[in-house]
């Protein structure tokens, strides 16, 4: 033995006839499944939208808008892990296709790869758009664990659901919007306006995904239908229900929740019989509009052109119809 190298190279050798070599997976592998599932690219487009809207050009804000779709594909692939989800854009999801180990590491991988691309902008920019990512990362890993602890308390609040879909889901929307006028050199007020904007239509949002995981239809909406209710969420439409039962039917409804059910799709047929005979259905129906208009008003303060503007509204209408 002459040198540290000669050692190195003897302890190499020793591994790597020790260790078997079995391929692989390439954690890019989920990544580019999940991405080219398709989905309806909404964050993105408004990172796009808006960098147009505050006079920036929206290829300055490519970089941005690839960034937040990453993000968002990173929360799915470990969101229908804490869902259980079998489901995700017609396909089985990550965990499923693969192994859940597999899911969390390349959703990770994701994470940090979406941060990476924010080094395209100068300091002054990259400075603005890291610190709202990773605000927005912490609050919707927060929201998530909201999500799922709610699962087992029969005791939540509209309030907090409110808050839970504010950080699982609405402060992506927001930080989508105002990524872009960050970029294209938007004043706070104005950047401000927009990410309220995005907040409350991301709640009417997440409430209109609640609905349609129990009354959508599972071709067009991709994931299972009845999902929400197998796994007992505590959603919009189940709180407004528990709301206008009666107390016998409000307790027939905490029992069906409280228990892992034999018969699941037997659990989503009574609790959905449930929720069409309290009224709650329409009461989801007036507060997704609500939500939408509440955004609308909003974007309608703001003192920019109405030809921008219309794109962005017409979005907020588009949504309010989704089946997707
Ligand atoms: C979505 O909540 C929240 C995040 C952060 C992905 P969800 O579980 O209702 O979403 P989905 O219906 O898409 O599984
Ligand atoms: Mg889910
Ligand atoms: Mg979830
Ligand atoms: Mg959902």
């Amino acid at each position: 033995m002459k040198s540290i190298e000669a050692y190195r190279e003897v302890f190499s050798e020793y591994l790597n006839s020790k260790i078997s070599r079995k391929e692989p997976i390439n954690l890019y592998d989920p990544m580019n499944y999940i991405m080219n599932l398709g989905g309806k690219r909404l964050r993105p487009t408004l990172t796009l939208v808006t960098a147009d809207l505050f006079g920036g050009n929206h290829r300055h804000a490519l970089d941005a808008a690839l960034a937040v779709e990453i993000f968002h594909n990173f929360s799915l692939v470990h969101d229908d892990i804490m869902d259980d989800a079998p489901l995700r854009r017609g396909h089985a999801t990550v965990h499923e296709k693969w192994d859940v180990n597999t899911a969390i590491l390349s959703g990770d991988a994701m994470l940090i790869l979406a941060y990476q691309l924010f080094e395209s902008y100068e300091p002054e920019t990259f400075q603005k758009l890291a610190k709202l990512f990773s605000k927005t990362a912490i609050e919707v890993c927060e929201g998530q664990q909201y999500d799922v602890d709610f699962e087992n308390r029969d005791d939540v609040t509209i309030d907090e659901y409110l808050k839970m879909i504010t950080y699982k889901t609405a402060v992506l929307l927001g930080a989508s919007l105002k990524m872009g006028a960050i970029i294209a050199g938007a004043s706070d007020r104005e950047a401000q306006a927009i990410y309220d904007f995005g907040i409350n239509l991301g709640i009417a949002f997440q409430i209109m995904d609640d609905y349609l995981d129990a009354f959508g239809d599972q071709a067009s909406f991709g994931k299972q239908v009845g999902g929400d209710i197998i796994e007992n969420k505590k959603t919009f439409l189940y709180l407004k229900t528990l709301e206008h039962l009666s107390p016998a039917d409000a307790k027939q409804l905490t029992d069906l929740y409280s228990i892992t059910p034999e018969d699941p799709e037997d659990k989503v047929r009574s609790v959905k019989e449930l929720v069409v005979s309290s009224g709650a259905a329409d009461l989801t129906q007036q507060a997704i509009e609500k939500y939408t208009n509440k955004a609308l008003d909003i974007l309608n303060s703001l003192e920019r052109s109405e030809a921008e503007k219309t794109i962005l509204k017409g979005f907020a209408h588009q949504l309010m119809r989704r089946t997707t």
